[in-house]
């Protein structure tokens, strides 16, 4: 066989390797009405599935790369072994005195930058794609803390709170009368704030005692900044991650296409308990999305008089 017949087959295997494995290993999880819970799961070796625009671009994007980075190395291991068969001293006893050839070192040159070329043109279309935001239908300001999220509605008067993980105690098997009924009154409250009739399926580690809900099909604009220490807001499955500055404002946007949860977890080392500040986005149709707003002013109405009391509360004295 000619050896572009074989660079042909190679590349044919390869591509049809990445693209049926990409999907085959994206694990989709749902809950019992089998809407998406974004997640990790065990054993989980890829992405997880794309819910936004932004995700499937990159998952996208990823598959290319690893096109080209397999083929490469397939291709340099052929020829490393082809040096250690055809020129070993027993085969090839005496060497051959060569040192130049003009066709073969312009090829080594501009085969690199072709690859390049390749991976530059989507990768700044993506990067351009991610970083212009579109109009905004809800504008949300996400604030870092030491170790919690602060959010608030800019649009939606003064409804803001606070995310907070919910303790391992809540996991526990066993639980003692005041954990078990404090842990009743934060779902609870989750449960009315989302209209739900059962208890929602819970993860350890990564469930809050308030979720950020946005409407499905919806430019949301989220303004990042932190109150103390670097912090980095993410959603993995939305394919958005972004630094919270202290004194700076990051924005980021997503459109999410698929009702349901989606966690995320502080990806900025900002201290002792940096792992302990999910995230919890609750996508949600349009017209839930007004019911929430609803219930929501309503339950943090006194969050507002809260605010002031801790601004003054971090005033330096005078
Ligand atoms: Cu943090």
């Amino acid at each position: 066989m000619k050896f572009h017949k074989i660079l042909a087959v190679v590349t044919a295997a390869v591509t049809t390797a990445v693209m049926l494995a990409s999907p085959l290993l994206a694990q989709t999880v749902t809950n019992s009405d089998g809407e998406r819970i974004g997640v990790a799961v065990e054993k989980q070796i890829n992405f997880q599935p794309a819910a936004t625009e932004i995700m499937e671009r990159i998952i996208s994007f990823h598959d290319l790369l690893l096109i080209i980075i397999t083929l490469t190395t397939i291709f340099v291991f052929v020829l490393l072994g082809i040096v250690i068969v055809k020129f070993n001293r027993k085969a090839n006893p005496t060497p051959s005195k060569t040192s130049h050839n003009v066709i073969l070192e312009v090829a080594w040159t501009l085969a690199p930058v072709l690859i390049l070329i390749v991976i530059a043109i989507p990768s700044f279309k993506l990067l351009y794609y991610q970083d212009t935001v579109p109009d905004a239908d809800v504008v949300i300001k996400a604030t870092g803390n030491q170790w919690y999220w602060s959010y608030e509605y800019t649009e939606e008067g003064g409804l803001s709170f606070d995310s907070n993980m919910l303790p391992d105690s809540y996991f526990a098997d066993e639980m003692t009368e005041d954990v078990a009924a404090e842990r009743a009154m934060i779902v609870g409250e989750i449960q009315h704030l989302l209209d739900m009739d059962e208890e929602p399926q819970m993860y350890r580690l990564l469930e809050t005692d308030t979720r950020i809900v946005v409407p499905v099909n919806k430019n949301v604009k989220l303004v990042v900044t932190a109150s103390d220490v670097i912090h980095a807001w993410t959603i993995p499955a939305f394919g958005v991650k972004v630094d919270a500055v202290p004194g700076r404002i990051n924005e980021l946007w997503f459109n999410a296409t698929e009702i349901g949860t989606y966690y995320g977890q502080c990806s900025e080392l900002c201290g002792i308990r940096h792992a302990f500040m999910p995230i919890v986005v609750q996508v949600v149709s349009d017209e839930d999305y007004a019911a929430w707003l609803v219930r929501a002013k309503d339950m943090y109405a006194e969050n507002v008089v809260d605010n002031a009391v801790r601004m003054a509360a971090v005033q330096p004295a005078s």
